[in-house]
């Protein structure tokens, strides 16, 4: 811009047609997230890069940070708010905070599989409560990926069957209301630690469990310091690919769609091995010495959908929403 300043107003139109509008201001686009480098959601990252980079040649710089060390897992939400952020990837735990309707997808045993997961997000349910994020917290979801289904995983040896044998069990939960709810719908004693630190509470014995998907049990090698892994299938859990609302605007429409494009072959990505990998690391584990085994999932399931039926939290869910997300098949 300060070039064709420079120049007389004939000679500005002939370097306006010949230099591409914005091969000078490359948008930044700083990505922030606790994931650890050997999880697919950090590993798809660099694919959404290279996307967007073969999409729209010069006009994105994309930064990825992962491990929190650019933002504390669960601030990214009011970061990408307060304009200190480009993008990141959430949880509805995350979005519950601000979206109360949103704290349906962050209730045990609603959705059924990865499947499941895609079709209601890709249905209007998802459609009517991305449009919810987008007006009331200025965030615009690019795509949603499956992080994985949640699963205990133990330092203690005694046997798990039903939430009753969770009793007094110090449960790692991510630190928010909403996660330590469905700790304590389980029938544990949740306590909030924040991922990075995961590891040494589970070393040092100031928890006794955590849970998390098991490819993320693999990539954060919490295997290395616990004893058994309990599937009991408690969340089929989801992560969104999210930009601040103030950076959306500022794009084209073709620069829109190739960011939207980019975040979908990231995803597309993501989903495919980690759905994979899913199916063949019971055997890892056990190799690794961990007992895994599936306790009485229909006592944990009954247990928890009462609880959160019976919850505060659900008189927020749109009426008739899970009703519609049953009925999707
Ligand atoms: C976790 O802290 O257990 C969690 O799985 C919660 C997710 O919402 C997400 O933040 C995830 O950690 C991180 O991306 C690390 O894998």
């Amino acid at each position: 811009l300060s070039r064709r300043l420079f120049i007389g107003t004939v000679a500005t139109a002939a370097i306006a047609a010949s230099v591409p509008a914005h091969a000078a201001d490359p948008v930044k686009l700083r990505i922030s997230t606790p994931a650890v480098e050997a999880d697919w959601h950090a590993k798809m990252l660099p694919v959404f890069k290279q996307e967007l980079e073969k999409a729209a040649p010069g006009q994105f710089d994309v930064e990825i940070h992962l491990n929190g060390t650019l933002f504390k897992q669960g601030t990214e939400p009011a970061a990408m708010q307060r304009g200190n952020l480009e993008m990141a990837m959430i949880s509805a735990f995350d979005i519950s905070k601000q979206v109360p309707e949103w704290s349906i997808f962050t209730a045990g045993y609603l959705l059924r599989n990865p499947d499941h997961q895609m079709k209601v997000f890709g249905s209007d349910v998802g459609q009517e409560m991305y449009r919810l994020v987008e007006d009331k917290m200025g965030i615009k979801i690019l795509d949603v990926g499956y992080l994985g289904t949640r699963q205990l995983n133990l330092r203690t040896e005694k046997e798990v069957k039903t939430p009753a044998d969770l009793a007094g069990v110090k449960l790692r939960m991510p630190g928010s209301d909403t996660w330590l709810f469905l700790g304590k719908a389980l029938g544990a004693n949740p306590l909030p630690v924040a991922f990075g630190e995961i590891y040494t509470a589970l070393q040092t014995g100031a928890i006794d469990g955590q849970d998390n998907p098991l490819p993320t049990v693999r990539a954060a090698k919490f295997y290395e310091v616990t004893k058994q892994i309990v599937l009991t299938d408690h969340l089929v859990d989801a992560i969104f690919l999210s930009m601040a609302g103030s950076t959306w605007k500022k794009l084209d429409d073709k620069q829109k769609a190739a960011v939207v494009n980019a975040a979908k072959a990231a995803v597309r990505f993501n989903n495919e091995n980690r759905i994979k990998e899913e199916t063949e690391l019971a055997d890892f584990f056990k190799a690794q010495g961990l007992k895994v085994y599936k306790p009485d999932v229909e006592a944990f399931r009954t247990q928890v959908q009462k609880t959160y039926l019976e919850s505060d939290l659900s008189k927020a869910w749109p009426k008739g929403m899970v009703d519609r997300i049953n009925a999707i098949k």
